[in-house]
Order: structure tokens, then sequence, then C-alpha cells
């Protein structure tokens, strides 16, 4: 098991947005991450720089952001580029980040 830990940015004054789409995160979505092993997965928001943080477990071969082939993922990016910073082809910029301290 995995942690992998990665950093996305928000537009200004998206936060309610982002969180209301969220809270009703497609089904077919919720199924794809879990089939793909992932789990425990969160993202917190930094409200001064509208940095988004998410952190999850993976078991199976890459996390959330290595399922960009999947036409749900794509669909799911493609509904959310109007509040986040992203890449070209609609995948939010995410920057992974290093474990530098773990307490199991
Ligand atoms: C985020 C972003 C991520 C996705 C989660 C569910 O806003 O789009 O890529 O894994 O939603």
């Amino acid at each position: 098991m995995q942690r992998l830990a990665f950093k996305m940015y928000l537009k200004a004054g998206q936060t309610a947005t982002y969180r209301e789409r969220h809270d009703a995160l497609w089904p077919e979505l919720q199924r794809l991450l879990k089939d793909a092993g992932v789990s425990e997965y969160s993202i917190f928001i930094d409200e001064e720089t509208d940095t988004l943080f998410a952190f999850q477990k993976v078991s199976g071969e890459g996390g959330s952001q290595d399922l960009s082939d999947h036409p749900i993922v794509q669909k799911w990016w493609a509904f959310m580029a109007d509040i986040m910073e992203t890449n070209a082809d609609n995948s939010p910029v995410s920057v992974p980040l290093r474990e530098v301290f773990y307490l199991p």
C-alpha cells in the first residue's frame, strides 16, 4: 500500500462550488477510484492560497491522477476545468508531494 499526496490549484472564490461538486461526486467515479485501489482519499484546501492538498492510499498500479485515459475521469476533469488550474487536456495541474514524516 502506497500513500500518495499531491497539490492542485483552485481558481479564486471557488471553494464552495468545489465542495458542492465533491459532496455529489458521481457514483461511477467513486466506483472507478475504489476499483483502481484508491482509498482514504481526502482533499484539503488552503484558503489563503486556494491550494488543494490531496492524500490517498493506493493499492494498485497508480493513484487517481494516473487514470487519465478513462472516459469517466476525462468527463470529470472537463466538468471541473472551469474552477481549477488545468493543463491543455483539462487534467488538473497536479504536483506530487514527497512524504517527510509518517506516524503509523
Ligand atoms: C478533484 C480532481 C482530481 C479527482 C478528484 C475526485 O477535483 O479532479 O483529479 O481525483 O477531484
